[in-house]
């Protein structure tokens, strides 16, 4: 009976837990990562975060984002479009280019989204 290799299993189970940990945050990081809804245009600036937090669009679509976070203020920063910093209202930008666009809001680090423009109309 050795207990040498124990002792070794031990640090590198700790390594392993860890990296995996990093991992995960690394991707709940960015929820604008996730697989974008089809069919919606409407975003949702709630709970500090984007809801649908990625949506795909034909192009030409108007995306409304509407800010319903009670008395939390928020903003819509992407490139070429953005919105003022309001806790309440909407705020709408035509998608006309394909091409994924991403967006944050600037007060809340976390808080982003994305827009992918397909590159066919319609569907
Ligand atoms: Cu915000």
């Amino acid at each position: 009976m050795s207990p040498r290799p124990r002792r070794l299993l031990a640090p590198l189970l700790l390594v392993l837990t860890f990296t995996l940990a990093a991992c995960q945050s690394g991707s709940a990081a960015s929820p604008a990562d996730t697989p974008p809804m089809r069919g919606v245009t409407i975003i949702d600036a709630k709970d500090l975060k984007f809801l649908p937090p990625a949506i795909e669009v034909p192009p030409g679509t108007e995306v409304t984002w509407r800010f319903v976070d009670g008395s939390v203020p928020h903003n819509v920063k992407g490139d070429g479009f953005a919105s003022e910093t309001q806790a309440r209202g909407t705020f709408s930008h035509r998608f006309e280019q394909a091409g994924e666009y991403h967006y944050t809001c600037d007060l809340h680090a976390g808080m982003d989204g994305r827009v992918v423009v397909t590159s066919e109309a319609g569907g």
